[in-house]
């Protein structure tokens, strides 16, 4: 990549072009197709271009044959051949244009994303792109980004700013861990109590809060407009104090339990004798299900550490068999391993120390594998013993450690073409604020999305931490909070 250019993660191939670039003022033209997701990316673009000074652009439906023209054409020739169509672009700047060409209007939006990163000014103040020619697509299908509402919850613009960092570092899933000991985050049809009985409580006597059904189609859309999946997460059968402080029926005594506010882990579980338990888990399942565009549901399945493993199983078994009746793809933690999970499941590994044997095992007989690894991509660790916020279970993280790994050389005897790809995740037992939130998420999301979408031949940390320090002038236009790691220079 030439120099002067930081585009994050880094593209499978950049050449710099001839001559100076193309200067970008106010009256550009933008030329876009007529189906209504690429008049939604125009009118995306521009709002940036406003946003970031070009000024107002000229949204054209035919090309005129002028000079000064950003025009974003679907193409399904366009991207590397070998690539997912879904997801690949090109990218070509001249002095007279911008052109990016995608099979999809994801990759469309991923153009707009890399010219939006190269953009410079000049002394006068005028922006300009330079000169080059990008021809980029995803090493993982699967480039993720879970985020605990449950702990701490995020309001709907909380989740939309973080979705805006994803899109532009192209992460593709968020996962939202929807509910634990501490709440229950997400209004479901069938058990109206859940919300109404646990979505009030969170860490420590913080507010709590819920997702209505309307506000999580909200989450959904947006996601969509950045060309991202929602996965919704209900944690069982450990992690569900929040369920059975709602529904006695769901403990043995059949009285509620306590709400917890605790950051304890693996004391909560459901029971697999009581009749209410079955009827729970299919009625939140399957309308989860029902509330989800994308393919995924994840039921969880982690540190049920007081539960035997044939209940354990059975509990697992009924959540599975919930999802897929209601036609979606189970996504589950590690320990799920050793259940019989459906051909094409997805297990999500966090812990090197249990059930590699299994997920291996598991991998064989069809599971994909997403990886997750507590030391490298649970950005709510601290950066360092000195850092006021985080945890440190899995050891501190700092921007380097979240960079240089690889996913595929994690797990001894698991097979490349078995892992989806790779998903960072922040916990929010220590982060009360979408500011705390985001001064973890920076800059080391971006490391973690290099990871992901960057082949691992084509990516270095010398040159990732020189492009990454370009960065900042984009989180302080937006305003978020960042963290300065002393191992880039500012
Ligand atoms: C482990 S990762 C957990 C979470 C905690 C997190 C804190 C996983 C599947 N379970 O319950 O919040 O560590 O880092």
């Amino acid at each position: 990549m030439p120099e002067s250019v930081s585009i994050v993660p880094a593209p499978r191939y950049v050449e710099p072009g001839d001559g100076p670039g193309l200067g970008l003022g106010a009256g550009v033209g933008l030329l876009v197709g007529p189906h209504p997701a690429e008049i939604a990316l125009g009118v995306y673009v521009a709002r940036l271009a406003e946003r970031i000074g070009i000024g107002p652009v000229d949204m054209l439906s035919a090309d005129d044959g002028r000079d000064h023209l950003i025009e974003l054409r679907l193409d399904p020739a366009a991207g590397p051949v070998d690539a997912d169509p879904a997801e690949r672009y090109s990218l070509v700047v001249d002095h007279r244009r911008a052109v990016v060409r995608a099979p999809a209007v994801t990759g469309l939006y991923y153009g707009v994303v890399t010219l939006r990163q190269t953009l410079c000014s000049d002394p006068s103040g005028l922006v300009y792109a330079p000169a080059l020619r990008v021809e980029d697509a995803p090493r993982f299908a699967w480039r993720g980004l879970s985020v605990d509402v449950a702990r701490h919850f995020y309001p709907v613009e909380d989740i939309e700013l973080v979705m805006s960092l994803m899109g532009y570092y192209k992460l593709n899933v968020l996962h939202l861990h929807l509910t634990d000991d501490q709440g229950w985050r997400l209004d479901v049809a069938s058990r109206p109590g859940l919300v109404e009985r646990s979505a009030g409580s969170a860490v420590h006597g913080a507010p709590g809060g819920y997702y209505t059904s309307d506000e999580y189609r909200r989450i959904v859309a947006f996601a969509a407009s950045r060309g991202i999946t929602v996965v919704p997460e209900i944690d069982v059968p450990g992690h569900v104090n929040a369920a059975l402080h709602a529904y006695g029926e769901l403990t043995p005594s059949g009285e509620p339990a306590e709400a917890y506010t605790g950051i304890e882990v693996g004391f909560s579980r459901l029971s697999a004798g009581l009749p209410a338990t079955r009827r729970f888990l299919q009625d939140v399942f399957t309308d989860a299900a029902a509330m989800t565009p994308g393919p995924y549901v994840h039921l969880g399945g982690d540190e049920v550490l007081g539960l035997e493993p044939d209940e354990y199983a059975a509990l697992v078994g009924i959540a599975h068999d919930a999802v897929r009746d209601a036609g979606k793809v189970v996504v589950a933690w590690q320990e799920a391993a050793g259940v019989p999970l459906a051909p094409g499941s997805v297990l999500q590994y966090w812990d090197p120390r249990t059930g590699q044997a299994e997920l291996v095992a598991a991998a064989a007989a069809g599971c994909r594998v997403l990886m997750s690894p507590g030391s490298r991509a649970y950005l709510d660790m601290k950066y360092d013993a000195a850092y006021p916020r985080g945890l440190e279970w899995a050891g501190h993280i700092e921007l380097r450690d979240a960079y240089d790994w690889d996913p595929t050389l994690l797990v001894p005897g698991l097979r490349t073409e078995s892992v989806i790809g790779v998903e960072a995740a922040i916990w929010t037992e220590t982060l009360t604020t979408v500011d705390e939130l985001t001064e973890m998420l920076l800059p080391r999301l971006t490391a973690v999305a290099e990871v992901a979408w960057t082949a691992a031949g084509r990516r270095s940390w010398d040159s990732y931490r020189r492009r990454v320090a370009a960065h900042r002038d984009y989180w302080d236009l937006i305003g978020v909070r960042w963290y300065p790691s002393p191992q880039v220079d500012w």
